[in-house]
Protein backbone atom coordinates (compact mmCIF):
# COMPACT_ATOMS: atom_id res chain seq x y z
CA UNK A 1 0.00 0.00 0.00
CA UNK A 2 1.44 3.29 -0.89
CA UNK A 3 0.89 6.03 1.80
CA UNK A 4 1.00 10.22 0.51
CA UNK A 5 2.03 12.15 3.69
CA UNK A 6 1.72 15.95 4.09
CA UNK A 7 4.47 17.49 5.03
CA UNK A 8 5.67 21.02 5.48
CA UNK A 9 8.97 22.51 3.82
CA UNK A 10 12.18 22.88 5.82
CA UNK A 11 14.17 26.21 4.12
CA UNK A 12 17.75 24.89 4.68
CA UNK A 13 17.36 21.69 2.45
CA UNK A 14 20.24 23.08 -0.11
CA UNK A 15 22.81 20.78 -1.20
CA UNK A 16 26.57 21.64 -0.85
CA UNK A 17 29.94 21.09 -2.80
CA UNK A 18 28.72 17.14 -2.39
CA UNK A 19 24.78 16.96 -1.34
CA UNK A 20 23.13 17.43 1.57
CA UNK A 21 24.74 17.64 4.77
CA UNK A 22 24.17 18.30 8.64
CA UNK A 23 23.34 16.93 12.22
CA UNK A 24 22.11 14.20 12.76
CA UNK A 25 19.50 15.68 14.74
CA UNK A 26 18.93 17.81 12.38
CA UNK A 27 18.21 15.16 9.95
CA UNK A 28 15.75 13.37 12.60
CA UNK A 29 13.27 15.75 12.61
CA UNK A 30 10.03 14.73 11.12
CA UNK A 31 10.13 14.27 7.64
CA UNK A 32 13.43 15.98 7.09
CA UNK A 33 15.23 12.92 5.11
CA UNK A 34 11.48 12.33 3.76
CA UNK A 35 11.38 15.37 2.38
CA UNK A 36 14.65 15.97 0.69
CA UNK A 37 14.60 12.16 -0.68
CA UNK A 38 10.97 13.04 -2.28
CA UNK A 39 12.61 16.44 -3.39
CA UNK A 40 14.80 14.20 -5.71
CA UNK A 41 12.12 12.14 -7.49
CA UNK A 42 9.86 15.18 -7.73
CA UNK A 43 12.99 17.09 -9.74
CA UNK A 44 13.94 13.44 -11.71
CA UNK A 45 11.89 12.45 -14.62
CA UNK A 46 11.18 9.20 -16.56
CA UNK A 47 12.34 6.67 -13.77
CA UNK A 48 9.15 4.58 -13.74
CA UNK A 49 10.06 0.82 -13.21
CA UNK A 50 13.82 1.56 -13.70
CA UNK A 51 16.41 1.02 -10.62
CA UNK A 52 17.44 2.85 -8.24
CA UNK A 53 20.87 2.04 -6.21
CA UNK A 54 20.90 2.90 -2.37
CA UNK A 55 23.78 2.96 -0.33
CA UNK A 56 25.79 4.47 2.30
CA UNK A 57 28.96 4.84 4.27
CA UNK A 58 27.54 2.85 7.25
CA UNK A 59 27.62 6.10 9.46
CA UNK A 60 25.26 6.50 12.68
CA UNK A 61 21.49 7.02 10.92
CA UNK A 62 22.19 5.29 7.76
CA UNK A 63 19.99 2.32 8.41
CA UNK A 64 16.72 4.23 9.31
CA UNK A 65 17.57 5.82 6.26
CA UNK A 66 18.22 3.36 3.55
CA UNK A 67 14.61 1.82 5.02
CA UNK A 68 12.97 5.09 4.24
CA UNK A 69 14.84 5.64 1.13
CA UNK A 70 13.80 1.94 -0.40
CA UNK A 71 10.13 2.80 1.15
CA UNK A 72 10.04 6.11 -0.86
CA UNK A 73 11.53 4.61 -4.22
CA UNK A 74 8.89 1.80 -4.34
CA UNK A 75 5.85 4.02 -3.80
CA UNK A 76 6.79 6.52 -6.74
CA UNK A 77 7.29 3.53 -9.33
CA UNK A 78 11.21 2.63 -9.32
CA UNK A 79 11.07 -0.66 -10.33
CA UNK A 80 14.36 -2.00 -8.63
CA UNK A 81 17.03 -0.88 -5.82
CA UNK A 82 20.43 -1.98 -5.47
CA UNK A 83 20.98 -2.26 -2.11
CA UNK A 84 25.18 -2.70 -0.57
CA UNK A 85 24.97 -5.53 2.23
CA UNK A 86 24.50 -3.77 5.53
CA UNK A 87 23.28 -0.72 3.58
CA UNK A 88 26.95 -0.04 2.99
CA UNK A 89 28.75 1.43 -0.33
CA UNK A 90 31.60 2.94 -0.92
CA UNK A 91 31.10 6.30 -2.94
CA UNK A 92 33.08 5.10 -5.51
CA UNK A 93 31.51 1.64 -5.40
CA UNK A 94 28.00 2.34 -5.89
CA UNK A 95 29.42 5.19 -8.96
CA UNK A 96 30.79 1.36 -9.89
CA UNK A 97 27.54 0.39 -9.20
CA UNK A 98 25.16 2.45 -10.78
CA UNK A 99 27.23 2.60 -14.37
CA UNK A 100 27.61 -1.44 -14.03
CA UNK A 101 23.94 -2.06 -14.17
CA UNK A 102 22.68 0.57 -15.62
CA UNK A 103 20.83 2.62 -13.35
CA UNK A 104 18.45 5.28 -13.41
CA UNK A 105 20.48 7.05 -10.47
CA UNK A 106 21.73 6.39 -6.76
CA UNK A 107 20.75 7.87 -3.63
CA UNK A 108 24.29 8.08 -1.51
CA UNK A 109 24.01 8.74 2.14
CA UNK A 110 26.99 10.15 3.73
CA UNK A 111 29.11 13.22 4.85
CA UNK A 112 32.39 11.93 3.60
CA UNK A 113 34.89 13.05 5.94
CA UNK A 114 33.08 14.17 8.68
CA UNK A 115 32.88 12.76 11.78
CA UNK A 116 29.61 10.42 12.41
CA UNK A 117 27.07 9.14 15.95
CA UNK A 118 24.45 10.57 17.33
CA UNK A 119 25.33 14.15 17.74
CA UNK A 120 27.70 14.06 14.48
CA UNK A 121 27.00 14.27 10.46
CA UNK A 122 24.95 13.35 8.23
CA UNK A 123 24.08 13.49 4.49
CA UNK A 124 22.63 12.80 1.30
CA UNK A 125 23.21 13.31 -2.23
CA UNK A 126 22.05 12.20 -5.44
CA UNK A 127 24.41 10.60 -8.64
CA UNK A 128 22.73 10.33 -12.42
CA UNK A 129 23.37 7.81 -14.33
CA UNK A 130 26.52 8.20 -15.50
CA UNK A 131 27.63 7.38 -11.86
CA UNK A 132 28.63 11.09 -10.96
CA UNK A 133 27.14 13.30 -8.23
CA UNK A 134 24.05 15.31 -9.84
CA UNK A 135 25.07 18.53 -11.87
CA UNK A 136 24.14 22.50 -10.47
CA UNK A 137 20.76 22.13 -12.74
CA UNK A 138 19.75 19.14 -10.37
CA UNK A 139 21.06 20.29 -7.59
CA UNK A 140 19.20 23.78 -8.03
CA UNK A 141 15.89 22.03 -8.92
CA UNK A 142 15.98 19.68 -5.68
CA UNK A 143 16.41 22.75 -3.46
CA UNK A 144 13.70 24.63 -5.14
CA UNK A 145 11.50 21.79 -4.44
CA UNK A 146 12.25 21.41 -1.08
CA UNK A 147 11.09 24.99 -0.56
CA UNK A 148 7.80 24.02 -1.29
CA UNK A 149 7.01 20.37 -0.94
CA UNK A 150 4.14 19.57 0.61
CA UNK A 151 3.58 15.85 0.05
CA UNK A 152 6.10 13.14 -0.02
CA UNK A 153 5.14 9.06 -1.01
CA UNK A 154 5.92 5.84 1.09
CA UNK A 155 5.08 2.38 0.92
CA UNK A 156 3.50 0.79 3.90
CA UNK A 157 5.87 -2.39 4.08
CA UNK A 158 7.89 -3.77 6.93
CA UNK A 159 11.52 -2.77 6.98
CA UNK A 160 13.47 -5.20 4.57
CA UNK A 161 16.70 -6.87 5.66
CA UNK A 162 19.78 -5.84 4.03
CA UNK A 163 21.93 -8.30 5.43
CA UNK A 164 20.89 -11.30 2.84
CA UNK A 165 22.66 -10.71 -0.39
CA UNK A 166 20.01 -12.04 -2.93
CA UNK A 167 16.73 -10.58 -4.78
CA UNK A 168 13.13 -10.56 -3.23
CA UNK A 169 10.05 -8.56 -4.53
CA UNK A 170 8.95 -6.43 -2.13
CA UNK A 171 5.40 -5.89 -1.91
CA UNK A 172 3.93 -3.85 -4.61
CA UNK A 173 6.02 -5.42 -7.06
CA UNK A 174 9.22 -3.24 -6.74
CA UNK A 175 12.64 -5.65 -7.02
CA UNK A 176 15.61 -5.42 -3.96
CA UNK A 177 18.79 -6.44 -4.84
CA UNK A 178 21.12 -6.33 -1.75
CA UNK A 179 24.98 -7.56 -3.36
CA UNK A 180 28.18 -6.93 -1.74
CA UNK A 181 30.29 -4.46 -4.03
CA UNK A 182 33.57 -5.99 -2.49
CA UNK A 183 33.52 -8.27 -5.28
CA UNK A 184 32.17 -5.99 -8.27
CA UNK A 185 34.91 -3.17 -6.96
CA UNK A 186 37.77 -5.50 -6.48
CA UNK A 187 37.29 -6.89 -10.37
CA UNK A 188 37.11 -3.34 -11.77
CA UNK A 189 40.56 -2.59 -10.01
CA UNK A 190 42.16 -6.07 -11.16
CA UNK A 191 40.96 -5.14 -14.91
CA UNK A 192 42.88 -1.55 -14.05
CA UNK A 193 46.01 -2.71 -12.15
CA UNK A 194 49.15 -5.15 -12.34
CA UNK A 195 48.03 -7.03 -9.54
CA UNK A 196 50.97 -9.21 -10.19
CA UNK A 197 53.71 -6.53 -10.27
CA UNK A 198 51.78 -5.32 -6.95
CA UNK A 199 51.80 -8.82 -5.40
CA UNK A 200 55.59 -9.29 -6.58
CA UNK A 201 56.61 -6.25 -5.01
CA UNK A 202 55.30 -7.22 -1.68
CA UNK A 203 56.11 -10.73 -1.81
CA UNK A 204 59.91 -8.87 -2.03
CA UNK A 205 59.28 -7.55 1.52
CA UNK A 206 57.97 -4.17 0.38
CA UNK A 207 55.42 -3.19 3.79
CA UNK A 208 52.46 -0.93 3.22
CA UNK A 209 50.43 0.18 6.13
CA UNK A 210 46.82 1.02 5.30
CA UNK A 211 44.58 2.79 7.73
CA UNK A 212 40.75 2.19 6.98
CA UNK A 213 39.52 4.79 9.59
CA UNK A 214 36.92 2.76 10.88
CA UNK A 215 35.28 3.92 7.72
CA UNK A 216 33.84 2.13 4.56
CA UNK A 217 37.00 1.16 2.89
CA UNK A 218 38.14 -1.72 5.68
CA UNK A 219 35.92 -4.23 3.67
CA UNK A 220 37.45 -3.67 0.37
CA UNK A 221 40.76 -2.97 1.37
CA UNK A 222 41.53 -6.06 3.45
CA UNK A 223 39.85 -8.07 0.59
CA UNK A 224 42.31 -6.17 -2.02
CA UNK A 225 45.38 -5.61 -0.24
CA UNK A 226 45.74 -8.68 2.18
CA UNK A 227 44.08 -11.48 0.53
CA UNK A 228 44.22 -10.30 -2.88
CA UNK A 229 47.96 -8.51 -3.32
CA UNK A 230 49.47 -10.70 -0.32
CA UNK A 231 50.07 -8.01 2.62
CA UNK A 232 50.01 -9.38 5.60
CA UNK A 233 47.56 -9.75 8.11
CA UNK A 234 47.53 -5.88 10.11
CA UNK A 235 48.91 -4.19 6.79
CA UNK A 236 45.18 -3.15 6.83
CA UNK A 237 44.26 -1.26 10.48
CA UNK A 238 40.50 -0.33 11.42
CA UNK A 239 38.96 -1.88 8.92
CA UNK A 240 36.15 -2.73 11.14
CA UNK A 241 33.60 -0.04 9.80
CA UNK A 242 31.69 1.54 12.51
CA UNK A 243 29.16 4.18 13.08
CA UNK A 244 30.78 6.55 14.81
CA UNK A 245 34.23 6.11 13.38
CA UNK A 246 35.26 4.73 16.47
CA UNK A 247 35.24 8.31 18.12
CA UNK A 248 37.18 9.71 14.99
CA UNK A 249 37.55 12.39 12.32
CA UNK A 250 37.84 10.58 9.19
CA UNK A 251 39.48 12.51 7.21
CA UNK A 252 42.80 11.07 5.74
CA UNK A 253 44.99 13.93 6.30
CA UNK A 254 48.34 13.94 8.43
CA UNK A 255 46.08 15.66 11.56
CA UNK A 256 43.96 13.18 11.61
CA UNK A 257 45.91 9.89 10.74
CA UNK A 258 48.25 11.72 13.10
CA UNK A 259 49.51 8.21 14.28
CA UNK A 260 50.07 6.60 10.82
CA UNK A 261 51.89 10.40 9.90
CA UNK A 262 54.25 9.79 13.03
CA UNK A 263 55.13 6.40 12.15
CA UNK A 264 55.83 7.07 8.41
CA UNK A 265 58.29 9.40 9.77
CA UNK A 266 60.02 7.39 12.18
CA UNK A 267 62.74 4.81 11.80
CA UNK A 268 61.43 1.56 10.80
CA UNK A 269 58.81 3.23 8.70
CA UNK A 270 56.90 0.73 5.93
CA UNK A 271 57.58 1.43 3.12
CA UNK A 272 54.25 3.14 1.92
CA UNK A 273 51.52 4.33 4.15
CA UNK A 274 48.13 5.42 2.75
CA UNK A 275 44.48 6.30 4.29
CA UNK A 276 40.93 6.65 3.19
CA UNK A 277 38.08 8.84 4.00
CA UNK A 278 34.70 8.00 6.05
CA UNK A 279 32.97 7.20 2.33
CA UNK A 280 36.55 5.52 0.44
CA UNK A 281 36.77 8.66 -1.89
CA UNK A 282 39.11 10.30 -0.75
CA UNK A 283 43.12 9.59 -0.18
CA UNK A 284 46.58 10.16 1.75
CA UNK A 285 49.46 8.35 0.28
CA UNK A 286 52.65 8.80 2.54
CA UNK A 287 56.18 7.79 1.66
CA UNK A 288 58.97 6.34 3.91
CA UNK A 289 59.77 9.89 5.45
CA UNK A 290 57.66 12.27 3.04
CA UNK A 291 53.84 13.10 2.73
CA UNK A 292 52.94 13.61 -0.47
CA UNK A 293 50.19 16.75 -1.12
CA UNK A 294 47.10 15.81 -3.07
CA UNK A 295 48.17 18.05 -5.53
CA UNK A 296 51.58 16.73 -5.79
CA UNK A 297 50.33 13.05 -6.34
CA UNK A 298 47.79 14.17 -9.38
CA UNK A 299 50.53 15.59 -10.98
CA UNK A 300 52.39 11.94 -10.33
CA UNK A 301 50.06 9.80 -11.17
CA UNK A 302 48.88 12.41 -14.36
CA UNK A 303 53.21 11.65 -15.05
CA UNK A 304 53.13 7.95 -14.42
CA UNK A 305 49.83 6.54 -15.07
CA UNK A 306 50.84 4.79 -18.51
CA UNK A 307 52.77 2.12 -16.64
CA UNK A 308 49.32 0.77 -15.36
CA UNK A 309 47.48 -1.19 -17.66
CA UNK A 310 44.42 0.58 -17.45
CA UNK A 311 46.14 3.70 -18.47
CA UNK A 312 48.79 2.71 -20.77
CA UNK A 313 47.44 4.11 -23.96
CA UNK A 314 48.73 7.48 -22.11
CA UNK A 315 45.42 10.44 -21.02
CA UNK A 316 43.45 12.00 -22.47
CA UNK A 317 43.54 15.23 -20.68
CA UNK A 318 43.81 15.93 -17.06
CA UNK A 319 41.40 18.33 -14.69
CA UNK A 320 41.59 19.61 -11.22
CA UNK A 321 39.55 21.84 -9.36
CA UNK A 322 40.97 25.45 -9.01
CA UNK A 323 42.59 26.00 -5.57
CA UNK A 324 44.59 22.77 -6.79
CA UNK A 325 48.20 23.00 -7.27
CA UNK A 326 49.18 24.01 -10.61
CA UNK A 327 51.69 20.27 -10.70
CA UNK A 328 49.39 18.88 -12.92
CA UNK A 329 49.10 21.88 -15.25
CA UNK A 330 53.08 21.22 -15.86
CA UNK A 331 52.54 17.57 -16.69
CA UNK A 332 50.08 17.88 -19.30
CA UNK A 333 52.05 21.12 -20.44
CA UNK A 334 55.28 18.61 -21.21
CA UNK A 335 52.72 16.29 -22.66
CA UNK A 336 50.74 18.29 -25.05
CA UNK A 337 47.43 17.25 -23.65
CA UNK A 338 44.52 19.12 -22.61
CA UNK A 339 44.07 20.87 -18.60
CA UNK A 340 40.86 21.90 -17.40
CA UNK A 341 40.38 23.98 -14.33
CA UNK A 342 36.94 23.62 -12.87
CA UNK A 343 35.12 24.94 -9.62
CA UNK A 344 36.00 22.74 -6.40
CA UNK A 345 33.47 19.67 -6.75
CA UNK A 346 33.45 16.31 -8.30
CA UNK A 347 30.56 17.11 -10.05
CA UNK A 348 32.14 19.50 -12.44
CA UNK A 349 34.62 16.41 -13.67
CA UNK A 350 31.44 14.58 -15.04
CA UNK A 351 31.47 16.30 -18.34
CA UNK A 352 35.16 16.01 -19.03
CA UNK A 353 34.95 12.70 -18.39
CA UNK A 354 31.96 11.77 -20.37
CA UNK A 355 32.76 13.96 -22.80
CA UNK A 356 36.40 12.08 -22.63
CA UNK A 357 38.66 15.14 -22.85
CA UNK A 358 39.89 14.15 -19.22
CA UNK A 359 41.05 10.94 -18.02
CA UNK A 360 42.11 11.67 -14.82
CA UNK A 361 41.01 14.12 -12.15
CA UNK A 362 42.06 15.26 -8.83
CA UNK A 363 41.09 17.94 -6.04
CA UNK A 364 43.84 19.24 -3.44
CA UNK A 365 41.01 17.82 -0.83
CA UNK A 366 42.36 14.63 -0.90
CA UNK A 367 40.42 13.29 -3.88
CA UNK A 368 41.87 11.95 -7.42
CA UNK A 369 40.08 9.33 -9.75
CA UNK A 370 39.86 8.44 -13.03
CA UNK A 371 37.62 7.95 -16.23
CA UNK A 372 36.64 4.13 -14.48
CA UNK A 373 33.88 5.49 -11.98
CA UNK A 374 32.19 9.50 -11.74
CA UNK A 375 33.52 9.67 -8.26
CA UNK A 376 36.76 10.31 -6.87
CA UNK A 377 38.35 6.98 -5.41
CA UNK A 378 40.38 6.64 -2.91
CA UNK A 379 41.79 2.86 -2.92
CA UNK A 380 42.15 3.68 -6.62
CA UNK A 381 44.69 6.43 -6.33
CA UNK A 382 46.18 3.92 -3.43
CA UNK A 383 46.82 1.23 -6.21
CA UNK A 384 47.76 3.22 -8.93
CA UNK A 385 50.85 4.64 -6.40
CA UNK A 386 51.31 1.04 -5.95
CA UNK A 387 51.46 0.00 -9.47
CA UNK A 388 53.78 2.72 -10.30
CA UNK A 389 56.22 1.75 -7.78
CA UNK A 390 56.50 -1.65 -8.34
CA UNK A 391 56.96 -1.11 -12.12
CA UNK A 392 59.43 1.70 -11.50
CA UNK A 393 61.23 -0.39 -8.23
CA UNK A 394 61.76 3.28 -6.43
CA UNK A 395 60.81 4.47 -3.38
CA UNK A 396 58.02 7.90 -2.75
CA UNK A 397 60.83 9.80 -1.82
CA UNK A 398 62.95 9.17 -4.97
CA UNK A 399 59.64 9.31 -7.37
CA UNK A 400 58.55 12.59 -5.59
CA UNK A 401 61.59 14.12 -5.64
CA UNK A 402 62.82 12.88 -9.58
CA UNK A 403 59.22 14.89 -10.29
CA UNK A 404 60.23 17.95 -8.66
CA UNK A 405 63.47 18.19 -10.84
CA UNK A 406 61.82 17.12 -13.92
CA UNK A 407 59.04 19.84 -13.23
CA UNK A 408 59.70 22.15 -10.53
CA UNK A 409 58.31 22.32 -7.39
CA UNK A 410 54.79 23.75 -6.38
CA UNK A 411 54.76 24.14 -2.60
CA UNK A 412 51.79 24.54 -1.39
CA UNK A 413 49.58 24.50 2.00
CA UNK A 414 45.61 25.04 2.80
CA UNK A 415 44.65 26.99 6.05
CA UNK A 416 41.14 26.20 7.40
CA UNK A 417 39.47 28.29 9.86
CA UNK A 418 36.89 26.41 10.89
CA UNK A 419 32.93 26.44 12.40
CA UNK A 420 33.62 30.63 12.33
CA UNK A 421 30.97 32.97 12.60
CA UNK A 422 28.84 32.90 9.43
CA UNK A 423 28.22 36.43 8.90
CA UNK A 424 32.08 37.48 9.73
CA UNK A 425 32.97 35.04 6.78
CA UNK A 426 30.54 36.22 4.29
CA UNK A 427 32.08 39.72 5.62
CA UNK A 428 35.58 38.78 5.08
CA UNK A 429 34.24 36.63 1.45
CA UNK A 430 32.75 40.48 0.27
CA UNK A 431 35.70 42.83 1.51
CA UNK A 432 37.78 40.46 -0.87
CA UNK A 433 35.69 41.15 -3.76
CA UNK A 434 35.58 45.02 -3.33
CA UNK A 435 39.17 44.77 -3.56
CA UNK A 436 39.67 43.05 -6.64
CA UNK A 437 39.70 45.94 -8.57
CA UNK A 438 42.33 47.54 -6.87
CA UNK A 439 44.62 44.78 -5.91
CA UNK A 440 46.64 44.52 -9.23
CA UNK A 441 49.95 46.51 -9.31
CA UNK A 442 49.83 46.60 -5.73
CA UNK A 443 52.54 45.18 -3.43
CA UNK A 444 52.80 43.22 -0.13
CA UNK A 445 56.49 42.86 0.53
CA UNK A 446 58.12 41.02 -2.33
CA UNK A 447 54.62 39.95 -3.94
CA UNK A 448 53.19 42.28 -6.40
CA UNK A 449 49.40 41.15 -7.45
CA UNK A 450 49.43 40.76 -11.19
CA UNK A 451 46.03 39.71 -11.20
CA UNK A 452 42.56 39.22 -8.72
CA UNK A 453 39.06 37.48 -9.86
CA UNK A 454 36.14 35.73 -8.45
CA UNK A 455 36.49 32.68 -10.21
CA UNK A 456 34.06 31.57 -12.80
CA UNK A 457 33.65 28.45 -15.06
CA UNK A 458 32.53 27.92 -18.18
CA UNK A 459 31.87 24.17 -18.80
CA UNK A 460 33.37 23.55 -22.33
CA UNK A 461 30.62 20.61 -22.57
CA UNK A 462 27.04 21.81 -21.69
CA UNK A 463 28.38 25.38 -21.47
CA UNK A 464 26.65 26.06 -18.35
CA UNK A 465 28.27 29.09 -16.01
CA UNK A 466 29.25 28.94 -12.57
CA UNK A 467 30.29 31.90 -10.75
CA UNK A 468 31.66 33.10 -7.36
CA UNK A 469 33.91 29.99 -7.16
CA UNK A 470 36.34 31.39 -4.78
CA UNK A 471 38.78 34.60 -4.51
CA UNK A 472 41.66 34.28 -6.51
CA UNK A 473 44.67 36.75 -6.47
CA UNK A 474 47.39 36.08 -8.36
CA UNK A 475 50.71 37.41 -7.73
CA UNK A 476 53.77 37.92 -10.38
CA UNK A 477 55.99 35.02 -10.86
CA UNK A 478 53.12 32.50 -10.78
CA UNK A 479 52.18 32.38 -7.01
CA UNK A 480 48.62 33.04 -5.20
CA UNK A 481 46.68 33.10 -2.91
CA UNK A 482 42.86 31.84 -3.01
CA UNK A 483 39.76 32.03 -1.07
CA UNK A 484 36.50 30.35 -0.18
CA UNK A 485 33.97 29.24 2.07
CA UNK A 486 33.93 25.83 2.55
CA UNK A 487 30.58 23.74 0.91
CA UNK A 488 30.49 20.59 2.71
CA UNK A 489 30.73 21.80 6.96
CA UNK A 490 27.68 21.59 8.98
CA UNK A 491 28.26 24.22 11.50
CA UNK A 492 29.34 28.24 11.00
CA UNK A 493 31.36 28.75 7.97
CA UNK A 494 34.71 27.14 7.29
CA UNK A 495 37.26 29.95 5.38
CA UNK A 496 40.11 28.09 3.18
CA UNK A 497 43.04 29.78 2.47
CA UNK A 498 44.78 28.10 -0.20
CA UNK A 499 48.30 29.35 -0.98
CA UNK A 500 51.23 28.30 -3.26
CA UNK A 501 54.09 28.74 -4.37
CA UNK A 502 56.02 27.64 -7.76
CA UNK A 503 59.81 26.62 -7.48
CA UNK A 504 61.61 25.67 -10.33
CA UNK A 505 64.76 25.90 -8.73
CA UNK A 506 65.53 22.28 -7.07
CA UNK A 507 68.30 23.45 -4.85
CA UNK A 508 65.65 25.21 -3.06
CA UNK A 509 63.40 22.05 -3.06
CA UNK A 510 63.97 21.40 0.61
CA UNK A 511 61.98 24.19 2.45
CA UNK A 512 59.87 23.14 5.09
CA UNK A 513 56.36 24.39 3.57
CA UNK A 514 54.85 27.15 5.98
CA UNK A 515 58.48 28.85 5.34
CA UNK A 516 58.38 28.66 1.55
CA UNK A 517 55.02 30.21 2.17
CA UNK A 518 55.18 32.47 4.50
CA UNK A 519 55.48 35.80 2.19
CA UNK A 520 52.13 34.57 1.24
CA UNK A 521 50.64 33.60 4.15
CA UNK A 522 51.67 37.45 5.41
CA UNK A 523 49.71 39.06 2.31
CA UNK A 524 46.84 36.78 2.88
CA UNK A 525 46.27 38.05 6.36
CA UNK A 526 47.06 41.91 4.79
CA UNK A 527 44.65 41.42 2.15
CA UNK A 528 41.49 39.43 4.03
CA UNK A 529 42.02 41.08 7.43
CA UNK A 530 41.65 37.39 8.45
CA UNK A 531 42.13 37.88 11.82
CA UNK A 532 40.51 40.64 13.07
CA UNK A 533 37.63 39.54 11.41
CA UNK A 534 37.21 36.06 12.16
CA UNK A 535 38.65 36.66 16.14
CA UNK A 536 41.23 33.60 15.34
CA UNK A 537 44.87 33.62 15.62
CA UNK A 538 45.74 30.98 13.94
CA UNK A 539 43.54 28.37 11.38
CA UNK A 540 42.18 25.48 12.70
CA UNK A 541 43.85 23.02 10.55
CA UNK A 542 46.88 23.18 7.96
CA UNK A 543 47.08 20.63 5.19
C1 LIG B 1 33.58 17.10 -1.35
C2 LIG B 1 33.57 17.22 -2.83
C3 LIG B 1 34.92 17.59 -3.33
C4 LIG B 1 35.42 18.84 -2.65
C5 LIG B 1 35.37 18.64 -1.15
C6 LIG B 1 35.73 19.89 -0.35
O1 LIG B 1 34.39 16.05 -0.98
O2 LIG B 1 33.17 16.01 -3.43
O3 LIG B 1 34.84 17.76 -4.70
O4 LIG B 1 36.71 19.14 -3.04
O5 LIG B 1 34.07 18.27 -0.78
O6 LIG B 1 34.76 20.82 -0.50
P1 LIG B 1 34.70 22.12 0.37
O7 LIG B 1 36.02 22.79 0.20
O8 LIG B 1 33.55 22.89 -0.19
O9 LIG B 1 34.50 21.70 1.82
P2 LIG B 1 33.88 14.94 0.02
O10 LIG B 1 35.03 14.00 0.16
O11 LIG B 1 33.55 15.68 1.28
O12 LIG B 1 32.67 14.37 -0.63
Amino acid sequence: MIKSVSTTPYQDQKPGTSGLRKKVPVFQQPNYAENFIQSIFDSLEGFQGKCLVIGGDGRYYNREVIQKAIKMAAANGFGKVIVGKGGILSTPAASHIIRKYKAFGGIILSASHNPGGPTEDFGIKYNINNGGPAPEKITDAIYARTKVIDTYKIADFPDVNLDRIGKDELPGGMILSVLDSVEDYTALMEELFDFGAIRNLISLGFRIAFDAMSAVTGPYAKEIFENRLGAPSGSVRNFMPLPDFGGHHPDPNPVHCKELYDEMMGDDAPDFGAASDGDGDRNLIIGRGIFVTPSDSLAILAANANLAPGYSGGLAGIARSMPTSGAADRVAERRGIGMYETPTGWKFFGNLLDAGMATICGEESAGTGSNHVREKDGLWAVLLWLNILAVRGESVQDIVTQHWQTYGRNYYSRHDYEGVDTDAANGLMANLRSQLGSLPGKSFGPLKVEKADDFAYHDPVDKSVSEHQGIRILFEGGSRVVFRLSGTGTSGATLRVYVERYEPDSSRHNIETQQALADLIVAAETIADIRSRTGRDAPSVIT
